[in-house]
């Protein structure tokens, strides 16, 4: 998308009807929306309770990694579009997005960061205000965030009991945004507007018609919550399918990736990548917000996360066996982020093989990644991996594990005596 140097899309001329946008939580979805806003010419305030990503922020420096983001961002701060502050100030439209976590032994998901972002805009709200929420949530969060605001704010009218026009309008409205094309697909993406009534989605179409070209489809809040896990549960399903799939291959000797690709030469069969496992915030978070509203209609869903869940050990197992043959020996894992070419290693399952092996053979491992300095500031714990540079990764390796396809890995091939162990397929002829 091209931007014009006061960092205007050119796809709204003005937007000052539409009043000052608040966003809440400046993350992976939070931030590239405020500058999708601030771009399209709207006044923008980001609210972070981090004062290193205001800090940031207002530098216009973001502190999230990318593709275009640096420059957007830097644009909309330098010509007064954007700004960010720690504590909300009054506005006209509230989006939050903020990180709805998943307890990692119980799957039950915490909406606390959305219910402490709803009572920290309380105070703030005013008629005619609407609040959109975008992150993921289980079924009934935006209800939840109407009701707990109508509770402190008796002198506003919310629409709890179907009220036709209530003073503070709420709609759920998910992003559908993949890591590396994020500003292209959030302005190019449909997008699910579910208002609590239909005054509410016709209001938050407006707000995002001004910079979205795909269709806004109308819906309601409950609907669109759902919407939102159903699109990635059936991602992590059919992602199980391929990894189920490989695993029954490594038990009959078959070649995974030649029997995927004649299944899928099948005009109705359209078979994924297996791979070492699913990573990221979404995929492999999301399915458990269905599971815990619908636990006993859930069993494929569930199961496919514990099929996705499971083959980390698996390939861990490969390795293992593999190195029965060289006590001692060096062992490279290539890539350690949670997908190929972002430099995110949030529940990556790739950083949990290497950190494995790295405690079952001590000293004898060493992860390469592209994105290492990113690894650094993650908080993500490496255990006993030493970390090696990409250039002479493979140099010595007795076996070589590749977990996650980067495009800088291209070339990369062992020495003829190294074993290779490529859940992705990456070596494959
Ligand atoms: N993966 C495989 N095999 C495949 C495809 C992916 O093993 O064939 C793995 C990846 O390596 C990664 C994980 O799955 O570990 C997830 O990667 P992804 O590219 O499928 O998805 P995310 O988590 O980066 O982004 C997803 C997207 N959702 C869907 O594709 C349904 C994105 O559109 C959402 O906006 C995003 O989740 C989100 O925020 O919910």
């Amino acid at each position: 998308m091209k931007m014009d140097n006061k960092g205007n899309n050119g796809m709204s001329a003005n937007n000052g009807e539409l009043g000052v946008i608040s966003v809440i939580g400046l993350g992976y979805i939070g931030l590239p929306t405020a500058a999708m806003f601030a771009s399209a010419g709207h006044s923008v305030i980001g609210i972070d309770v981090s004062q290193r990503a205001v800090d940031a922020v207002n530098a216009g420096s973001p502190h999230i990694e990318e593709t275009g983001l640096s420059e957007l961002v830097h644009r909309c701060v330098t010509s007064g579009r954007l700004r960010a502050t720690g504590v909300p100030e009054a506005a006209d439209s509230f989006i939050i997005a903020v990180p709805t976590p998943v307890d990692h032994d119980s799957h039950v998901p915490d909406t606390s960061y959305v219910e402490a972002a709803a009572r920290s805009i309380g105070p703030v709200l005013k008629k005619g205000d609407l609040i959109v929420l975008e992150s993921t949530s289980p079924v009934g969060t935006t209800r939840l965030v109407a009701q707990l605001l109508a509770e402190m704010r008796p002198d506003l009218s919310f629409p709890l009991d179907g009220q036709a026009s209530p003073d503070v309008h709420l709609a759920y409205c998910p992003e559908r945004i993949i890591p590396g094309r994020m500003l292209v697909e959030l302005v190019e993406n449909d997008r699910i507007i579910g208002g609590m009534t239909a005054a509410c989605t016709k209001k938050a179409t407006t707000l995002y018609s001004s910079f979205v070209k795909g269709d806004c489809l109308p819906s309601d809040d409950r609907t669109a919550e759902l919407c939102k896990l159903t699109e990635n549960s059936f991602r992590d399903v059919n992602i199980a399918f391929a990894n189920e799939l490989s695993m029954i291959c490594g038990r009959l000797g078959l070649d995974v990736w030649k029997v995927i690709q004649l299944a899928n030469h099948h005009p109705r069969v359209n078979i994924l990548n297996p791979g070492p496992g699913v990573g990221g915030h979404c995929i492999a978070v999301d399915p458990w917000f269905i599971v815990a509203g619908a636990p006993e209609q859930s069993r494929i869903i569930r199961t496919a996360r514990e099929v996705n869940d499971a083959k980390p050990a698996y390939v861990v197992q490969q390795v293992v066996e593999a190195m029965q043959d060289r006590p001692g020996g060096r062992i490279v894992c290539l890539g350690l982020t949670y997908k190929a070419d972002v430099d995110d290693f949030r529940e990556s399952p790739a950083l949990t093989i290497a950190r494995d092996l790295s405690e079952r053979f001590p000293g004898q491992v060493i992860g390469v990644d592209p994105y290492i300095d990113a690894l650094a500031h993650s908080g993500e714990p490496v255990g006993d991996l030493i970390l090696g540079k990409v250039d002479d990764a493979l140099t010595g390796a007795d076996l070589a594990v590749m977990l996650v396809p980067h495009t800088t890995f291209r070339g990369l091939r062992p020495g003829k005596n190294a074993i290779t162990i490529d859940p992705v397929g990456f070596w494959r002829a």
